[in-house]
């Protein structure tokens, strides 16, 4: 099995929680910046598959070590899935929130149907490939909860935003938990493969 990992992020809150999930299952994530890789490619692909491969083909490049990155969001029905791969971009942290509740005013609750999508693109020096997780809930009205980044105190799931959850249930329900179990699954796969040979 793979034993070391380098993340492919610049995002705090990602690489917590791909090692809280990652490190129980013996594999060592550590990121660009510990690998000695300063770079931000342009992430101009049009899915969440195309922009993760950019960014692990940016650090693979640069590393020659297994990489993985993360590229997600938050897709909105009532936005028509905005903002989707715009995610970080739609307004500064600590604003991208109260920007969406503002867009979200008077929006009835059965409108307010939203998914968080996770795609993570895995490169080594025999492969290549992607995997992606998503989770179901709704937008709430107001921001709750401490734990977490980015969206997650307007993100309800059950009857919790995901910034009222511990990391534990939230790893649980995420789609970076589903991506992430999805990928050791992969691995898991190509290490009994190699063997096979
Ligand atoms: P890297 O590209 O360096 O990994 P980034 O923050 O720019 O970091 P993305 O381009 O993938 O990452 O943008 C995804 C944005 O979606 C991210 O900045 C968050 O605002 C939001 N997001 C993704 N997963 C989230 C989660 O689990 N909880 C809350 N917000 C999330």
């Amino acid at each position: 099995m793979i034993d070391k990992i380098v993340m492919a992020t610049n995002n705090a809150g990602k690489l917590r929680e791909v090692r809280e999930i990652l490190s129980p299952l013996g594999i060592e994530v550590i990121s660009q910046r510990e690998a000695g890789v300063n770079c931000n490619p342009d992430e101009n692909g049009e899915t969440f598959a195309e922009n993760a491969m950019i960014k692990a083909k940016a650090v693979y490049e640069a590393t020659g070590l297994p990489v993985i990155a993360d590229d997600s969001g938050l897709c909105v029905d009532f936005l028509g899935g905005r903002p989707g791969v715009h995610s970080a971009r739609y307004a500064p942290d600590g604003e991208k929130c109260s920007k969406l509740l503002s867009e979200m005013t008077d929006v009835p609750q059965e409108k307010r149907r939203a998914s968080f999508n996770c795609t993570i693109a895995y490169i080594d020096d025999d492969c290549s490939f992607t995997v992606s997780g998503e989770c179901l809930g709704y937008i709430g009205y107001e921001e709750r909860g401490e734990n977490g980044f980015g969206y997650d105190p307007v993100f309800i799931y059950g009857d919790r935003t995901l910034a009222e959850m511990t990391a534990e249930e939230k790893n649980k329900i995420s789609h970076r938990g589903a991506a992430l179990k999805a990928l050791y699954a992969q691995l898991k796969r190509k290490v009994n493969k190699d063997a096979d040979k």
